[in-house]
């Protein structure tokens, strides 16, 4: 899987330091297994930026810092403007070896971050920008977000008589990216675990501007068990609701090709967010999955 061969990463070869701990993130967060892992693999010369969500607000908390490389928050839309601004001062010191990171939720990168991303990927800038993907604005309590799936129930969507969810789909910030001729894009979830920290390294090398977007389930806001996040993670990805995927030199590779999906149905009962939904609501969400594959095996090279 991708790029293993050449980029493998793994318990012997990366550090045993830690640089994201003692934070106060719920129990089984999705998202500060992702922020845990970059750092191990991209190391304390890491200028960390991350912007208003979870993982600022259960990691920023003076005066129990949760960071132990050089890290800060920026406001929520600014992320990627942040991020150019360090690259640019890293620049003008003559400095070497060193990593500027991004980390943002799907709110601060889809929707209120989008500008400023789709600037720095103009301009190639050289960072690497990290989507945590939980699907909604959790920090400020369950709002929809660009990113909420179909049939989702959250705070500003709720499930009623006349509502029934989110009714639109999740947009997608993978291609969306691409689209902008990136150096390095690439879809994760930290049920593939493996996947991700390849993903990561080989983000490390790039000379240009990376994006990677990290499928980090929340318990807390989808309902869900607090041991569930992994399982989810790869469950997801295998009743073929995400996919793994990268994007460079201009071409499209799915790195998984799942040749029987397991049940949507076993993946969305598992959560309370969609236990609202009817047999027809799932068949929708299984119709709307079956025709983006389609697309994506016709179009994509396919690695296995
Ligand atoms: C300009 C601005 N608008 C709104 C907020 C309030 N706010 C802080 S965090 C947040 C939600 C973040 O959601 P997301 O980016 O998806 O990350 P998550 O909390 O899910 O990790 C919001 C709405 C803010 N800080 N700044
Ligand atoms: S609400 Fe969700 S994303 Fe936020 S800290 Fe809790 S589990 Fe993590």
């Amino acid at each position: 899987m991708s790029g293993e061969r050449l980029h493998g990463i793994n318990a012997r070869n990366m550090t045993d330091k830690e640089f994201f701990y003692g934070h106060k993130a719920c129990a089984g967060c999705g998202g500060s297994i992702a922020v845990r892992l970059i750092h191990k693999i991209l190391g304390e010369r890491t200028f960390t930026v991350i912007p208003a969500g979870c993982m600022s607000a259960v990691s920023f908390i003076y005066p129990q810092l949760c960071f132990t490389n050089n890290a800060i928050i920026s406001t929520f839309p600014g992320t990627a403007s942040m991020l150019s601004g360090i690259a640019a001062g890293a620049r003008a010191l003559g400095l070497k070896d060193y990593h500027v990171l991004g980390i943002a939720g799907d709110g601060g990168t889809a929707d209120i971050g989008i500008q400023a991303l789709s600037g720095a990927i103009d301009r190639g800038e050289k960072i690497i920008y990290v989507c945590y993907d939980n699907e909604a604005y959790m920090n400020t309590g369950v709002q929809k977000s660009g990113l909420t799936p179909f049939g989702a129930k959250t705070t500003t969507t709720p499930a009623g008589e006349n509502v029934r969810g989110t009714i639109t789909k999740k947009k997608n910030m993978f291609e969306i990216v691409a689209a902008h001729g990136i150096d390095y894009a690439a879809t994760a979830s930290v049920g593939y675990v493996q996947d991700f920290m390849n993903k990561i390294n080989k983000a490390k090398s790039v000379d240009g501007t990376s994006y990677i977007h990290v499928y980090a389930p929340c318990p807390t806001g989808w309902g869900a068990a607090t041991d569930s996040a992994i399982d989810l993670g790869k469950e997801v990805v295998d009743c073929g609701l995400w996919y793994l995927a990268e994007y460079e030199n201009g071409e499209f590779v799915l790195n998984k090709n799942p040749k029987v999906f397991t049940p949507v149905s076993d993946y969305l009962k598992k959560q309370a967010r969609f236990k609202h939904l009817t047999k027809e609501d799932i068949e929708a969400i299984e119709a709307h999955r079956d025709a983006k594959w389609e697309k994506i095996r016709a179009s994509w090279q396919i690695e296995c």
